[in-house]
């Protein structure tokens, strides 16, 4: 693992009125989507840091990063050994900006399915609220260019998540969010072993038991319009399963010998327009 000015990230200049912001995107085979993106931040946000985490992609992403890198200041690499899942990423990604003591960490996929210019939005959000989460699934909201298939998937998938775990949030498998650092200090996110798009739930999860304020603010995503989705039959299955097992294991926690079941409180997340 490698990394650019290891511990001199924070860039100066004017900052966001939530702190000063990293976004982290992580990549694997992204080439063509890299630099557009990473500029398209740039231009969204020019105070906020980018925190490239590439694992090791065979068609040279990590390379592009290194180049951005060295003529823009703001720009930040770390490079990891080989494909480890999107959840590991993040992970590595936040243990990267928290020890450099940014105030708020952005998720954001390099495939431009999150506009950059919605980062604004979703961090004036941030000043109301602990986890913002880009909601595809909200009114206000649009979904474009996704197969019919692929608009049931998440919609499905977001409906057994909530009524498994009695999780009030549309779309917890959203992947364009904001974080407040100390939210991700106190749900323990280090530690963190899911991968795929349980990962997302399992983040929103924890802030909502932890009673940190989830806010889902509406978004325009757009399907991918470059390179290879990663999502496989192996991400939906590992999702399924874990959200199956904490419902379980939520649900058995709630009956005490001699006591009835009674519903778990989940904080509701709200909504801002
Ligand atoms: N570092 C790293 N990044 C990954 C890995 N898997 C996916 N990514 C990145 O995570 C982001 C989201 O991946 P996508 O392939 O777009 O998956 P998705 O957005 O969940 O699914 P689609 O809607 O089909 O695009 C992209 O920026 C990917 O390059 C991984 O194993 N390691
Ligand atoms: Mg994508």
């Amino acid at each position: 693992m490698s990394q650019r000015n290891a511990y001199s990230a924070i860039s100066s200049g004017p900052r966001n009125p939530t702190g000063t912001v990293a976004v982290i995107i992580p990549t694997f085979n992204e080439r063509d989507n890299l630099e557009p993106i990473v500029s398209r931040v740039r231009t969204a946000v020019p105070a906020a840091d980018v925190l490239v985490v590439d694992d090791n992609s065979p068609d040279g992403t990590g390379e592009i990063a290194d180049n951005l890198a060295v003529t823009d200041g703001h720009v930040f690499v770390l490079h990891r050994a080989g494909k480890a899942g999107i959840g590991a990423a993040y992970i590595a990604g936040f243990g990267w900006a928290l020890d450099r003591g940014y105030d708020a960490l952005v998720e954001m996929d390099a495939d431009g399915s999150h506009d950059p210019a919605e980062l604004p939005r979703l961090l004036h959000a941030l000043e109301t609220a602990d986890l913002v989460i880009g909601s595809r699934w909200v009114p206000g909201s649009a979904v474009r260019n996704w197969p019919r298939s692929r608009k049931i998937l998440s919609r499905a998938a977001n409906t057994y998540a909530r009524l498994m775990l009695g999780l009030d949030v549309r779309d917890a498998t959203g992947g364009y969010r904001v974080y407040r650092a100390d939210t991700l200090r106190s749900i323990g996110a280090r530690q963190v072993a899911s991968n795929g798009h349980c990962f997302q739930i399992d983040l929103a999860l924890r802030a909502a038991q932890a009673g940190q304020t989830v806010t889902e603010v509406p978004i325009t995503f757009v399907d991918r319009a470059r390179g290879q989705s990663k999502m496989s039959r192996s991400i939906v299955v590992e999702a399924f399963l874990r959200v199956a097992q904490w419902g379980i294991v939520a649900r058995l926690g709630r009956i005490r010998p001699g006591q009835h079941a009674s519903p778990r409180r989940v904080p509701s997340c709200r909504r801002s327009a």
